[in-house]
């Protein structure tokens, strides 16, 4: 029997699973105890991404694939990552996926299972911690990401004499806000007429940042502003939510408004022009990480990292076509 296959049944006998025996054709025991058990630990439901990828991770790992998935939601608190991470291997999943809040504070949990003998698999953002705690990471490359909205902004704005920068960031000490920040932070450096008038945390929700910008409207009398960095969409909606309600025009010939992402909200926004240039991250991580888990049960060699790729949007290559046919 896998291990995975004892979880299942401490699982059922625990109550903690519903044993459903009609939810299959020829429901054998055998059957579901040669099921791969992942337990994949998740940030939360703080954006539209973060919906899309774990509709992925769910989607994936499935009965009908072999997997039996245990899914937590952390509700964006790390404590409740390492909890998680805890019960997988109390139960002794046969995987722990791990997509991190932060890059910090993960190496004595993540000594825990590699004591257990559980591989773990980083997903989307990276954790600083020795890399033989880990199998891989997979996910985006934030700093490129950053650098090619930055290469965008830097035409935009050339020959203009004075550009003034506000930037929303995403979670603090998360990496897709330490290589997103790092690229901007490049381009202020390497633009002496780039004023950075603010850096506030907007988290990655839309909420955080409707509420920062509101402030910094209301704290400087609404300066005259050229650029807004977001670090995702759902950033954007909301920081363009309170410039309109402040008079602000959003798009061409008004605040340039930048962000990362590009779910089909995000591309909309764009298409209207609210948004002037919105970069990629791809939220479907499941079938890459699946593949991951395949290759460690044929007992293959892993790259240390796997990264997704990433391209731009502009308002002027966006139908509502394109956008509908997105798969997020
Ligand atoms: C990026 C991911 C970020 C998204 C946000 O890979 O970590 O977290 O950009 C999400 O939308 O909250």
């Amino acid at each position: 029997m896998r291990r995975g296959g004892a979880v299942l049944l401490a699982l059922v006998l625990a109550g903690l699973v519903l044993w459903v025996p009609g939810c299959r054709q020829q429901e054998t025991p055998a059957e579901d105890e040669d099921l791969i058990v992942v337990g994949v630990s998740q940030v939360g439901a703080e954006s539209d991404w973060r919906v899309a990828c774990s509709e992925s991770m769910k989607e994936v790992f499935s009965q009908e694939n072999g997997y039996r998935l245990l899914f937590e939601d952390a509700q964006q608190k790390q404590e409740n990552q390492i909890l998680a991470i805890r019960k997988f291997i109390q139960l002794g999943v046969d995987y722990i996926v791990l997509l991190p809040i932060v890059e910090e504070g993960w190496e004595s949990v993540l000594l825990e299972a590699e004591e257990a003998g559980i591989p773990v698999i980083v997903v989307d953002r990276a954790v600083d911690v020795p890399s033989e705690l880990y199998e891989t990471r997979v996910g985006s490359d934030f700093l490129a990401e950053g650098e090619m909205a930055a290469a965008w902004l830097e035409e935009r704005f050339a020959g203009q004499s004075q550009v003034s920068v506000i930037h929303i960031q995403g979670t603090p000490g998360s990496t897709a806000q330490v290589g997103r920040t790092a690229a901007l932070e490049a381009a202020l450096g390497r633009n002496w007429n780039w004023t950075l008038l603010a850096q506030m945390d907007g988290d990655f929700t839309q909420a955080k940042s409707y509420e920062v910008m509101v402030n910094f409207l209301e704290e400087h009398h609404s300066p005259p502003i050229d650029l807004v960095y977001c670090e995702n969409d759902n950033e954007a909606f909301g920081t363009i939510q309170a410039l309109e309600e402040y008079g602000y025009v959003c798009g061409a010939g008004g605040v340039t408004v930048v962000c990362f992402d590009a779910t089909r909200n995000g591309l909309r926004w764009c298409m209207e022009g609210r948004i002037s240039l919105v970069v990629e991250c791809d939220p479907l991580l499941g079938p890459l990480t699946e593949q991951v888990i395949q290759k460690l049960e044929a007992g293959e060699t892993l790259k240390k990292e796997y990264n997704t790729a990433q391209r731009c949007f502009t308002p002027q290559e966006l139908t509502e076509e394109f956008i509908a046919q997105r798969a997020y």
